[in-house]
């Protein structure tokens, strides 16, 4: 063995010779890259590495695109779907890994996530899916990417609050966004924005959430960054090495859901608190009845309410519109 590889390198390439699968591989050749040490004696080695590295991308791309149910989607569960679309390095991945049961990944270098990991977020009684995304960047995108954001209920636009340069980086998601057809909205689309959707275009409510809220620099950023761009997106700066603000994070991402929880009752009995209908903000009676079983909506009759618009037991048509809280007898 060459004399001046570390033990470090060493260890990275015996997993790489044990490594089955591209992804291993690939992240294993990525290890062995960064630990190398940087000097005339290690040019060649260096340059065999990337050759292969770029050799195994490649086929690891064929293999995906091959495979079929990947590539365009992640199966939605739970009260809704919420997506990260961020630069490299910013905490994606971190964020998933303090918000979810899920491990993706985490490192100091880029490109570390290649496929859309998703987890599940406990807020309350309600389970809101989080999915982690590769990078976005001018240099290199993963073409499924777009699919997969277009597909959510709603965007986080996750930037780095220690990056000098946090604003180009809120740009370049914008810009891959409109690249994509996608608008991230506030709430309710102003006049300009509903023009664009009507070409072809979504509109997804999202939410900028600064991290890294923890480094020095950052408090000033964040000032910066809530003065340019508070008015057009809701804003939330977190830190997911200390854990700041995300309890407040966990409330945001179901307030981007824009849902709206109900429950169920039989005649005569409690209602089940720990188990909420979720149903989208001005859905009504007859649509949660359909959501319990599909017969409901035709045979329901009209309903009680207990909530905060109306007196306990109050009966309501099917047409009422249900809000956060209410429980809801149905008759039929
Ligand atoms: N100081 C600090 N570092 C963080 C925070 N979140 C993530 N990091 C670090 O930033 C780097 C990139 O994190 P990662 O989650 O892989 O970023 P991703 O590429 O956006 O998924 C890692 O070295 C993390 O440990 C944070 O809140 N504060
Ligand atoms: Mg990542």
């Amino acid at each position: 063995m060459p004399a001046n590889l570390t033990p470090q390198y060493m260890a990275a390439e015996q997993r790489f010779k044990q490594a089955s699968t591209h992804d291993e591989k690939i992240a294993c050749l990525e290890e062995m890259l960064r630990v190398i040490p940087k000097h005339k004696g290690t040019d060649k080695l260096q340059a065999d590495l990337k050759r292969r590295l770029s050799r195994l991308r490649q086929e690891a791309q064929k293999a995906a695109a091959t495979r079929r149910g990947f590539s365009v989607s992640v199966e939605a569960e739970g009260a809704g779907q919420i997506v990260m679309v961020g630069p490299p390095n910013v905490g994606k991945s971190a964020l998933l890994g303090v918000l979810t049961k899920a491990t993706p990944e985490v490192a100091d270098y880029p490109f570390t996530t290649r496929r859309p990991i998703p987890g599940m977020v406990p807020f309350d009684n309600v389970q809101i899916q989080l999915v982690d995304m590769p990078p976005v960047s001018h240099e290199y995108m993963e073409s499924w990417m777009a699919q997969i954001v277009r597909n959510a209920d709603a965007i986080l636009l996750v930037v780095d609050l220690a990056d000098p340069a946090v604003l180009d980086a809120v740009e370049l998601i914008a810009a891959i966004l409109q690249e994509w057809k996608i608008v991230p909205t506030a709430g309710s689309l102003t006049p300009a924005e509903e023009a664009e959707v009507a070409v072809g275009v979504v509109a997804r409510r999202a939410l900028l959430l600064g991290n890294k809220y923890d480094l020095p620099t950052s408090k000033e950023t964040w000032d910066m960054v809530q003065e340019l761009y508070g008015s057009r997106w809701p804003t939330l700066a977190v830190s997911a090495l200390q854990g700041h603000n995300l309890a407040g994070l966990r409330r945001e991402l179901y307030t981007l859901l824009d849902i709206v929880r109900v429950y169920t009752k039989a005649p005569g009995k409690k209602p089940d608190l720990t188990a909420p209908f979720t149903m989208p903000r001005g859905s009504t009676v007859v649509e949660v009845a359909a959501t319990v079983h599909k017969d409901f909506a035709t045979h329901l009759k009209f309903a009680r309410i207990w909530g905060t618009e109306k007196y306990d037991g109050q009966m309501v048509q099917r047409d009422y519109i249900v809000q956060e809280g209410d429980v809801i007898e149905l008759h039929l």
